[in-house]
């Protein structure tokens, strides 16, 4: 980063979590945010940092539920109601094995330990790395974290005021000392959501960095 060239290793219990890097959430992507690729640098150089280093990865099959295409006569950015309750309809997105799913190609993606995916189920979608929207099915990512002693994550990605802020929140009700660095998260932003995910985030005990 800028006029510090000095890479600090954080201590063995830190990981470094990265949110949604992909093709789609970057300009030209399905599900565009912007800047969303002005982030790839600064996590590059973070992830020197990071003894732990782990992606996710938004993983839909091609007639998810969150996709405005799956439900006839709604529009993208609408709301509607799914069984575990309130769901924005979304541009198809992060289709499994498509380019747009795949990371951005200037993201060391090779430098991760771990990818988890997630929005896999059709009838579910997945904000958070650690659960579900229906906010009880887990991803598995605790019991990874939690089986290599890693209780201190510092959040980055896209998009903030989504994943990010899910994650960020679910993961401290988890138990772990969360940190998100915003310089290196980009935001959708629709109807406010940015300025409440902060608030949320803050609430839940997140360190906005
Ligand atoms: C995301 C909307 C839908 C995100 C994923 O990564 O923030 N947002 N799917
Ligand atoms: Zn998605």
């Amino acid at each position: 980063m800028e006029g510090n060239e000095e890479s600090r290793m954080r201590p063995a219990n830190e990981c470094l979590l990265v949110i949604d890097v992909q093709n789609d959430f970057c300009p030209g992507g399905a599900l565009a945010v912007e800047g969303g690729d002005q982030v790839v640098e600064s996590i590059n150089a973070l992830m020197d940092d990071f003894s732990a280093v782990v992606l996710t990865q938004d993983w839909h099959p091609a007639n998810h539920s969150s996709f405005a295409a799956s439900h006839p006569g709604r529009s993208p950015f609408e709301m509607i109601e799914l069984d575990y309750g309130e769901q924005v309809l979304w541009p198809a997105h992060c289709v499994q094995g498509s380019p747009g799913a795949a990371f951005h190609a200037g993201l060391r993606a090779e430098r991760a330990d771990m990818i988890i995916r997630k929005g896999f189920r059709p009838a579910i979608d997945s904000y958070s790395a650690f659960f579900e929207n229906d906010r009880t099915t887990p991803t598995g990512l605790d019991g990874y974290l939690k089986s290599r002693g890693l209780d201190t994550l510092t959040l980055v990605g896209l998009a903030t005021d989504f994943c990010v802020a899910y994650s960020a929140i679910d993961a401290a009700r988890l138990g772990y000392r969360v940190s998100v660095i915003e310089s290196a998260c980009r935001a959708i932003d629709m109807d406010g959501s940015l300025a409440a995910a902060r608030d949320d985030m803050k609430r839940a005990g997140v360190t906005l960095a």
